[in-house]
């Protein structure tokens, strides 16, 4: 790909990595979720740290459940890696329930993250999974929208989520800004909102907005059943991206390129849908 993608810098070996939190829920099937951002992590030369909110039971047919964890458990999972580790970023995922949100919430307030001044918070706001199972509560839309986005450096929804979040119906460049702005005015500092299900076009048009300016990036679409945990392994990218200290639109030009290379080295996983694929970072000693 001449895409002119770079890497980021990684430590020397026996130095401390960059850190970076996911907090967000497990996927049994290894293909989406926390298993998804750890790998980007990990490929991107950042040590990664987790929140569990919920252990999800699936494969790549789907998920048939999960359980959640208890909110005051969630958040000590990130006030015990804040104050000892220390993190330069942090995103969420799968969230699952209002109780959890709120417990997010006023530990990124209590840890410094997230907000004007704080450690930079993309929030992908994941409702359902690409089979169409909920993974947030419709109840806790509210509480999403009304204490989450406020403290967002960075919100990534795709299509669905859009619709869910702000009843607008994204078909053409024209919806997509009108989401753009729904979206910001619901506090993040900048809304990024994801056309890659805008099948009317052979390119993946993301639009991002921080209130004054729309910057359109643009990248060839890989067209790939194997596409499962796209959205989280853009979101753990960008997430790396800012944790070196990236401003947001190069994060998210950064994470695109990271992620279409992912697409275009997808492969098969059982009987459904594979995964992106930060692999091809690892060798090229293949089997
Ligand atoms: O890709 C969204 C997502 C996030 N987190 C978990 C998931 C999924 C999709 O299935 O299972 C745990």
């Amino acid at each position: 790909m001449t895409d002119g993608f770079q890497l980021l810098p990684v430590a020397a070996p026996g130095s401390t990595p960059v850190r970076v939190m996911t907090i967000a829920g497990s996927d049994s099937g290894g293909g989406a979720g926390i298993q998804a951002d750890l790998r980007t992590f990990a490929l991107l030369g950042l040590h990664g740290c987790v929140a569990v909110t919920a252990v999800t039971v699936q494969n790549s047919l789907g998920v048939s459940g999960f359980q959640e964890i208890e909110p005051a458990t969630v958040a000590a999972q990130i006030r015990c890696v804040t104050e000892d580790i220390g993190i330069s970023a942090a995103k969420t995922g799968m969230l699952a329930s209002a109780p959890i949100i709120d417990a997010v919430v006023a530990q990124c307030r209590e840890s410094g993250i997230g907000g004007d001044t704080g450690t930079p918070l993309v929030v992908d706001p994941v409702c359902a999974s690409m089979h169409g199972n909920q993974l947030l509560a419709d109840s806790a839309l509210d509480t999403l929208r009304d204490n989450l986005f406020p403290l967002a450096t960075v919100v990534t929804p795709n299509l669905d989520e859009v619709r869910l979040i702000t009843g607008i119906d994204v078909v053409d460049a024209d919806t997509q800004r009108e989401a753009a702005k729904a979206l910001k005015d619901l506090g993040p500092a900048w809304a990024l909102v994801k056309g890659g299900h805008l099948r009317s076009s052979d390119r993946s048009p993301d639009l991002l907005y921080d209130g004054s300016e729309f910057i359109e990036l643009t990248h060839e679409r890989i067209v790939t059943p194997h596409d499962h945990g796209a959205g989280d392994t853009l979101a753990a990218a960008i997430a790396c991206a800012l944790a070196h200290g990236y401003p947001v639109p190069d994060a998210v030009g950064f994470a695109k390129k990271w992620v279409t290379r992912g697409l275009a080295a997808a492969y098969p996983l059982g009987g459904g849908h594979g995964p992106v694929n930060p692999l091809w970072r690892v060798g090229d000693q293949v089997l």
